[in-house]
């Protein structure tokens, strides 16, 4: 039935170009009433959720380091002692014991890590702004600000709201079509039980302590208008202006994750010192410059057949009957690297499950940083979608967890090197937490040391490389380690450990074989690279073939674990032992072709269902198998509108374009991104592929500044399902080689230099 349906797209006539960078808006007919409804804006530190409302409009704002908690080490002293007992339970096959015992000695202290906090919400009231016409709220994203207007009595009023990264700060600028017709109030508020807020005079500050920790916050706002401000009942008055800016930026006392000194009401000062004098017109200029100068790196138009007229939710709505709206692909793209920008920018801390956007003072899933797939993969359009520098907050994690992962390795493997579990915080924690049947899982270490390599791949910039070369070999160094040789195969396992969530506490599960392979030729690939370690490297080499390799088991599925015990009528969410197909690549079409059939019917088995993120995950991974219409399929879903009645299956996108876990899930938005690009091009083989996975339903297009490793940036056309022209810019001279319909072409390149092709690539 799918399959039909997208066929028959093929015939839909799309025009390319008319919308362009110009169409990428969400827009809205009414105010938003939930918060999945509400429109984000960020600075990768300062964010908030804009509602619209036309009496009271309500910002909801969170500053990235208001947390619970405190500086902690999580290890658990002593746990390793009882590192071969559980190993040897779990060899006899006595799981259930195995996991008893590492619930008792194993975990980490405490067993929970803590949640990301909101920090509070700014208030406007318009008391006179009851009857209105001409609304319509939006979401620009070229340049990064979000406006409503209406009419009120002829008068047209508009708001505009932008996060500034140049001077970190919300500004809120509203303006009136008539002299002296605006009259409104603003105050702030927040959730926490012990907050102050301070509204005696025209600065009006916000003071909160989190419930359980060491962290607090302080934000201020100050107004700028040509009318008259008075402070009536604690709240900012303005009256007969025709317009006001309202600045307002926080902070916190984190300073890092060890250090919680810090000053925020002297960082709030400095900052409202450094905007005095300016006006909104140079800090949006300021704002534009900034955000465009990454944003505009890339466009992607896929054509447009009309329905960018309607409002965003409405549309989703409409892809879900028929998923017939490229431009809503298109934007769905350019959403994502605006959630990025937004979201994660040098100096700033890597986005959250929720990016920075969170109203809860418990959060799902703490608002945290799972490393068994979310974490990763809000950073896998990243390099792609030509964002590289947007990946730093990612590295500073990593630094922080190859000092504080250092602990864990001691107590609980007594292993050198570092390790990072499945849940990260800002503090941090790295050790196992939660339960031992899946807080156990051993390959956080790995998995992120494996977006350094990626990112070096992509940029090639060996100094990077030699920065984080101790970083990696570290991480290698503890499973060289911790690789234990199985008494029944003499493999050498990950044991114990999990695959992720499935299955419990098992020893060898096959993702984590795939992840240590992987990093351990990282290590052996930038010892090359840099001229370092040798001997290390020779020792990881040797290793390699002696670790449990991917198994096919008896339904002809990839084996998730040592046995081949895989049930096919199981659906679960996480599909982890594909990772050697995405993001890896030590299983792919040309080396491993029956490896590939067999991951491939582990995903049959799994189904199309699943959270917003295996949605995501499923994407890339049929992109990778090259089977374009299966991954739109798949886009399909994930682009439907989420908890409405009518649709039974979870996952989806919210009124705002948010990924639905549910409840919201900000890496289905960045993986499902990731998804498309991937069907566009691929880089994976040393080689740039191009439209390895082209589905039925976009048979036009073009992009532009999309990125390939060994630092390409590609620019490509394709009509009727076929290449049209393709110009390959050479970043820093590596030798290329490009593939499109089985031809290939290898050239070498100068740095700088454009390379042109025609259809037939000659
Ligand atoms: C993992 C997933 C869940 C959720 C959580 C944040 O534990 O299995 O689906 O995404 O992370």
């Amino acid at each position: 039935m799918m399959r039909l349906y997208i066929l028959s797209l093929v015939l839909t006539i799309t025009q390319l170009s008319v919308y362009g960078q110009d169409g990428m808006k969400l827009s809205y007919d009414t105010p938003a009433v939930k918060w999945t409804e509400a429109l984000p804006v960020g600075n990768g530190s300062l964010g908030a959720m804009i509602f619209g409302g036309v009496e009271k409009e309500h910002l909801q704002f969170n500053e990235e380091t208001l947390w619970a908690g405190e500086p902690h080490d999580y290890s658990h002293e002593g746990a390793g002692d009882y590192l071969a007992e559980i190993r040897n339970l779990l060899a006899k096959g006595k799981q259930l014991e195995a996991q008893n015992l590492a619930t008792e000695k194993f975990m980490s202290v405490p067993l929970k890590q803590v949640p990301y906090q909101p920090f509070g919400d700014l208030f406007l009231e318009f008391p006179e702004h009851k009857n209105y016409e001409n609304y319509n709220r939006n979401l620009n994203i070229s340049n990064a600000i979000s406006t409503v207007s209406y009419k009120v009595d002829g008068v047209d009023y508009k708001r505009e709201v932008l996060s500034s990264f140049p001077d970190n700060v919300l500004a809120l600028n509203i303006s009136a079509s008539k002299s002296k017709a605006l009259n409104f109030n603003v105050y702030m508020d927040a959730l926490h039980e012990n907050k102050q807020l301070d509204t005696s005079g025209a600065t009006q500050t916000l003071s909160v302590a989190v419930k359980d920790g060491a962290l607090r916050g302080v934000a201020s706002f100050e107004v700028e208008t040509d009318g008259k401000l008075t402070i009536e009942d604690g709240k900012v008055a303005i009256a007969k202006a025709s317009y006001a800016t309202i600045y307002l930026t926080a902070a916190t006392n984190y300073v890092d994750y060890t250090d919680v000194s810090g000053n925020p009401e002297g960082e709030v000062d400095k900052v409202l010192t450094k905007i005095k004098g300016q006006d909104f017109k140079k800090i949006k200029a300021k704002h534009i410059k900034d955000y465009q100068g990454l944003y505009n790196r890339l466009t992607i138009d896929l054509g447009d057949n009309g329905r960018s007229k309607s409002p965003t939710n409405k549309r989703i709505y409409d892809f879900w009957k028929d998923p017939n709206d490229p431009q809503l692909v298109a934007l769905y793209v350019q959403y994502a690297r605006y959630l990025l920008i937004a979201s994660s920018r040098p100096g700033t801390k890597p986005a959250t499950l929720q990016g920075i956007w969170n109203h809860k003072l418990n959060p799902p899933w703490f608002s945290s940083y799972t490393t068994n797939i979310n974490l990763e993969m809000n950073y896998w359009p990243v390099e792609i979608a030509n964002l590289s520098e947007c990946h730093e907050p990612l590295f500073g994690l990593i630094k922080d967890l190859s000092e504080s992962g250092k602990a864990v390795a001691k107590k609980h493997y007594n292993a050198d090197g570092w390790i990072a579990h499945h849940n990260i915080d800002i503090w941090r924690g790295a050790a196992p937490v939660n339960a031992s049947n899946h807080g156990i899982w051993l390959g956080g270490g790995a998995w992120l040391s494996s977006h350094i390599w990626e990112h070096y791949l992509f940029t090639r910039d060996k100094e990077f490389l030699k920065e984080y070369f101790p970083i990696i070999k570290e991480s290698a160094l503890f499973y060289s380690q911790f690789l234990y040789e199985d008494p029944k195969t003499g493999y050498l396992i990950s044991s114990p450990s999990n695959s992720p969530e499935i299955g419990g506490l098992v020893a060898g599960p096959t993702m984590d074989h795939q992840l240590i392979r992987a990093l351990f030729r990282t290590v052996i690939e930038s010892s090359e690279i840099l001229g370092e370690d040798q001997t290390f490297a020779t020792k990881l080499e040797a290793m390699i073939p002696k670790i449990a390799p991917n198994q096919i088991g008896k339904h002809g599925q990839l084996q998730e674990w040592m046995e081949d015990k895989d049930d096919p009528e199981n659906h679960h969410r996480h599909v982890s032992h594909l990772w050697a197909v995405h993001p890896g690549k030590e299983i792919n079409w040309e080396e491993t072709p029956e490896l590939m059939k067999a991951a491939r019917q582990s995903l049959e088995y799994r189904g199309d269902n699943g959270t917003g993120w295996s949605l995501a995950w499923k994407i890339n991974f049929w992109s990778r198998f090259k089977d374009g219409n299966r991954a739109y399929s798949l886009m399909h879903r994930l682009l439907s509108p989420a908890e409405i009645p009518e649709r039974k299956i979870r996952g989806g996108s919210y009124p705002n374009l948010f990924d639905a876990h549910p409840p919201f899930q900000i890496d289905g938005n960045f993986g499902g991104a990731a998804g498309i690009l991937e069907m566009l091009i691929q880089s994976h083989m040393d080689k740039i592929e191009i439209l390895p996975a082209l589905p039925n339903a976009l048979p036009n297009g073009e992009i532009t500044g999309v990125m390939a490793r060994g630092g390409f940036e590609i620019s490509l056309k394709w009509k009727d399902l076929e290449m049209e022209s393709l110009e390959i810019l050479s970043k820093n001279g590596s030798d290329c080689k490009v593939e499109y319909k089985g031809k290939t072409l290898s050239f070498k390149t100068e740095a700088g230099k454009k390379y042109k092709f025609n259809k037939e690539l000659k």
